[in-house]
């Protein structure tokens, strides 16, 4: 059995002081701004509830339950540099797991170039000890090791020239931010 759910608040902000996603703070219905999609099999919760933490405001829920695939929650910005700051509040879970189905939650920023090519991902990932996956010069991984509520904030442009030697940050006309659970890879 797989289990996995995350759980974001309010805060998704590309550039300081400038929110660059739509419907960052979740407090108008996913479908402003945001895209869903999933495949293989399982119980999915993908919503925005008022509870999840807290504060007065909206949260958003992304779960897979006994399930083998994935489901997503995505926004993508078109950008023009890599100068870029993305921060989020989160709460991860995960449950159950083999060598074969392994539950993971992470929150990714995906690169693009032209022709929409995708040219690497960031995920902050949440996992257990059947994860498989492995970092890349395009793909780097970094790892979540509270699952208690947590603001996270990633540099995009020294992440770049940290973790992904692969990606020419000028090259870069696009990211993807997501909130994903996802088994086995999927
Ligand atoms: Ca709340």
């Amino acid at each position: 059995m797989c289990r996995i759910a995350v759980l974001l608040t309010v805060l998704l902000a590309l550039a300081p002081g400038q929110n660059l996603l739509v419907n960052g703070d979740f407090e108008q219905d996913l479908s402003v701004g945001w895209t869903v999609d999933s495949g293989g099999y399982g119980f999915r919760t993908l919503d925005r509830q008022l509870d999840l933490q807290p504060d007065p405001d909206y949260e958003v829920r992304c779960s897979l339950y006994s399930g083998s695939g994935y489901v997503r929650l995505s926004q993508r910005v078109e950008v023009w540099h890599p100068y870029l700051a993305l921060s989020f509040w989160a709460k991860f879970s995960i449950g159950g797991g083999s060598s074969t189905c392994w539950p993971v939650a992470y929150v990714g920023i995906g690169y693009f170039g032209e022709e929409d090519s995708l040219l690497g991902e960031t995920r902050i990932y949440y996992h257990n000890s059947y994860c498989t996956w492995t970092p890349t010069s395009t793909f780097s991984l970094i790892e979540v090791t509270n699952p208690d509520w947590t603001e996270y904030s990633i540099d995009v442009a020294e992440e770049l020239r940290t973790h992904l030697p692969g990606i020419d940050p000028g090259d870069i006309r696009a990211v993807r931010v997501s909130l994903a659970d996802t088994t086995a890879g999927g």
